[in-house]
């Protein structure tokens, strides 16, 4: 498919500047009386009260974490509060026009933006709509405690309801808003669109333009609001996910009718501190946030430096943003000066500022001054504001004290296990809209369908082997696999680099691209943290998404959103929320000690994430068909060593119509009743040849079990077969050290010891780098080593000569020198 955009040197080369447009700087200079005609006096009245809200909720928080106590309610709080006192008329700011269609994602100091954006969606919400909302939170165990005796209006109800939530959440209640599952620095409540707040700095920066992504693809309303701190901006994911939302193609190759631009606003809370350090003048150099946006885009992201402590110019910013990011113009960046009073925790000493400095903060308070400037408006009345904030303070103070209330407000049991039975949400969802998907062909005449239409599907062909150019083969296997939910589920997307005219770094998206618009299949930058964080912003609105990182090698660069997002955040919802992704790794060969590694034991090793290993074409379209329903996280492994091969083990071959194979139960691949060779990815194939040698040499049989997942496994196969074969060895071609096949063995070994009639052997890669693709025998498990471990360490081979040294000894020789 031709380039829609031609580079071409007489442009690229043309002499000229770039050419910056200034930056606003606190360009709001409105006063009150300016906009009296603007907001009513309960306009005024609610963002006085909100701002009150917080303080009184923070300033408890504060005081327990103190003194142990609050007024005559002592309380232990043990977990964090990272409070934002100071920072009230950012975060009231942030929420005011804010409708539940709007979502934000916040930081580890959110109880603020929580709270703010609660409170205006339960004025925006209809009575019914808030009372659905809070019967069905946790079965209405939430709103039980806080409606008994209570004879208020629905909408104060629901003001109870939120304050005790979030109070409840904080201290691990079963009555939080994620039943005590997320925490302070985790609360969030997506039907008030509150989503979620990250305890990793900048965690937000990578997830939130997934859930703008979510609304774009899907044509959906509202705008996402990614609230994060200024030291977040020295993260390399913050970074990415404004690369990914600044991308030109929403603009210039999607179809128009979407909207255009990502609908984000990423919203700094800027307190110039991160702990303690400074971000003006020690840990980074812009001085001003807002100076970032020059650097993304022609428009600058709208970039501006707004006065947040006062919630009018934010409000105001908010205002214009927000018409920006409607008319498709986003992304938008906002440099919300404000400050933090509080210490940064509650035991923070304040070491790296003065005392002047935040008695200057104090004494410029917004909710001092802005209380003023009310009344000097004549805007509403110091009787009228300071009823408002000693109603509101009540209400916050008796949802404390009901939150640390044992009685009203348990922790789970301690013999519960909900923590376990949110880990997975083990649906099948067939599709996540009913609406028909986007196609841009009859798939029928797609090419790829049409080649595949050709291919052989069977081991073999009249008794011949298939050749390679005409054999069904695992590349062939994923496509059918995500055809076939492409055509179904209209919010399934696909995105990662190279994935549309190069048909995916390694073929197996080719003929897509005929297929899908753009807004389905996509090239994403080289920012391996938004592709998998945007994924999880994706899913978390409620989405089907296909991620694809091109190697293995490139997980670390993904790190903290495959190990504390991906995997957490349906646990860390209490099973509220879905992760609908497939993310698709490759593994490769050949391509030395960066590309070439099996790093399937660093998702093992983390809970919340399913992992699946296929390396059979029947294998990989069933389990691609089972996590292309599943709605759990899914860590798809492929290995480049095996995508050409055709199906060798089903001599039925892999059938053309749809099947799901499980993703938790090995596979028995050869039947044997001497030994079992239990392997994970390609080793198959090297323990296939093994056994057939062992057959051959020693008249051994040799059975072989494929794990093809991870995580879940189910150990009875392999303890079935262990308990004929009493024997078992282990290959895979990861690292030996910490590789999931140690796992494994330990697990087996300890559920069938007495079957065992000798040790466990398990035999990885090398504990080295990967050396180049002509010394890879080296490094790789070869087919001899399996030969070598069995004579050396199980049952001597009449006659056999072992090529490699398998022994104990070298095993203990190598890990003294941890090579
Ligand atoms: C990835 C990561 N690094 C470090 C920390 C420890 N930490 C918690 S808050 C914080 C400072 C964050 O500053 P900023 O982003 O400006 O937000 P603020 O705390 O000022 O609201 C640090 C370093 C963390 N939680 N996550
Ligand atoms: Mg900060």
């Amino acid at each position: 498919m031709p380039k829609s955009i031609v580079i071409e040197p007489e442009t690229v080369l043309a002499r000229g500047t770039i050419r910056l447009a200034d930056i606003p700087v606190n360009a709001y200079q409105r006063t009150i009386e300016d906009e009296l005609s603007a907001y009513s006096s309960a306009d005024f009245l609610s963002i006085w009260q909100d701002m009150c809200a917080i303080r009184e909720f923070e300033t408890i928080l504060d005081q327990i974490k103190k003194k142990g106590a609050y007024k005559d309610v002592a309380y232990s709080h043990a977990g964090p509060a990272h409070l934002s006192i100071g920072q009230e008329a950012a975060a009231v700011g942030m929420a005011f026009l804010l409708g539940p269609e709007d979502h934000v994602f916040g930081s580890h100091r959110s109880h603020g933006a929580i709270l703010a954006k609660g409170f205006t969606a339960i004025r925006r919400l209809s009575e019914d709509r808030l009372l659905e909302i809070m019967k069905s939170c946790h079965g209405g165990a939430v709103v039980r405690p806080v409606e008994k005796g209570f004879q208020g209006n629905v909408r104060d109800l629901a003001l109870r309801f939120l304050i005790y939530g979030a109070y409840s959440e904080i201290f691990a209640r079963d009555t939080g808003l994620n039943r005590g599952m997320g925490g302070s620095m985790h609360a969030f409540f997506a039907p008030f669109g509150i989503y979620p707040n990250n305890a990793i700095v900048g965690g937000s920066g990578s997830i939130a333009p997934g859930a703008a992504l979510f609304k774009r693809v899907n044509r959906k309303p509202g705008i996402v609001v990614c609230n994060i701190g200024d030291a977040s901006f020295g993260c390399g994911p913050v970074w990415e996910g404004i690369t990914f939302s600044a991308m030109d193609q929403y603009r210039q190759l999607w179809d128009p009718s979407l909207g255009g631009g990502l609908p984000i606003l990423f919203n700094c809370m800027n307190n110039f501190y991160g702990m303690g350090g400074q971000t003006v003048g020690e840990t980074m150099g812009m001085q001003f946030i807002a100076r970032i946006g020059a650097g993304v885009n022609p428009e600058q992201m709208h970039a501006e430096r707004v006065n947040g402590y006062d919630p009018l110019p934010v409000i105001d910013a908010f205002r214009r943003k927000k018409q920006v990011l409607e008319e498709g113009r986003g992304p938008v960046l906002l440099d919300t000066v404000t400050y933090r009073i509080s210490g940064h925790s509650p035991s923070d000493a304040s070491s790296y500022r003065s005392k002047e400095e935040v008695e200057h903060w104090q004494h410029a308070d917004a909710i001092r001054t802005f209380r003023q400037k009310l009344i000097d408006a004549g805007a509403v009345a110091a009787d009228v504001l300071d009823a408002a904030r000693t109603c509101i303070e009540t209400t916050v103070f008796e949802m404390f004290r009901l939150a640390v209330d044992l009685g009203v407000s348990p922790r789970i049991q301690a013999d519960s296990e909900l923590v376990g039975s949110v880990m997975f949400s083990n649906r099948s969802v067939e599709r996540f809209d009913e609406r028909p998907p986007e196609l841009l062909q009859n798939l029928a005449e797609n090419s790829r369908v049409q080649q595949i239409r050709g291919r052989i599907r069977t081991p073999s062909q009249n008794d011949q082997p298939v050749q390679q150019a005409k054999v069904y083969n695992i590349r062939d296997a994923i496509f059918e696999a995500m055809l076939h939910r492409f055509a179904i589920d209209p919010t399934m997307v696909a995105f990662g680099e190279e994935n549309r005219d190069w048909g995916g770094a390694f073929g197996v998206y080719r003929g897509l691209t005929e297929a899908l618009p753009y807004h389905r299949l996509f090239n994403s930058p080289i920012s391996e943290a938004a592709i998998v964080g945007a994924a999880v912003g994706y899913a978390l609105e409620g989405g089907r998404v296909v991620a694809e990182l091109m190697y293995a090698d490139f997980m670390g660069r993904a790190g903290d959103e495959i190990f504390n997002q991906l995997s957490k955040w349906q646990a860390m919802s209490a099973g509220e929320l879905v992760m609908p992704v497939v993310l698709r790794i490759s593994i490769g060969a050949k391509y030395g000690a960066q590309h070439s590694q099996d790093w399937a034991a660093l998702v093992q090793h983390i809970p919340g994430l399913k992992v699946a290993y296929p390396v059979t074409p029947y294998d990989a379209k069933g389990m691609m068909n089972t996590a292309l329903t599943g709605t759990d996280p899914v860590v798809f492994f492929e290995s480049q060593k095996v995508y050409h091969l055709g199906e060798m083990f089903r001599p039925e071959g892999v059938p053309e119509g749809y099947y799901e194979i499980p993703i938790g139960e090995p596979s028995i691949k050869r039947v044997g009743k001497d030994l079992t060779i239990v392997t994970l990815g390609p080793a198959l194939y090297t323990a296939i040849t093994a056994a057939e040698e062992l057959h051959k040499r020693f008249g051994l049989s040799a059975e072989v079990v494929d794990l093809r997942a991870v995580n879940p496994l189910n150990y009875e196969p392999l303890a079935e077969s262990l308990r004929k074969t009493g024997k078992v060895v282990f290959v895979s071609d990861a690292v030996e050290r910490g590789c999931v096949m140690q796992t494994v063995a330990a697990t087996l070994t300890q559920l069938c010891f007495d079957d065992l009639d000798g040790p466990p052997v398990v035999i990885g890669s090398r504990n080295w780098i990967t050396p180049a693709a002509e010394l890879e025998t080296l490094f790789f498990p070869q087919p001899s080593w399996i030969l070598d471990a069995i004579h050396e360490r199980i049952q001597p081979l009449k006659g056999y000569r072992p090529a490699t040294n398998q022994t104990l000894p070298e095993l203990a020789r190598r890990a003294r020198l941890g090579i």
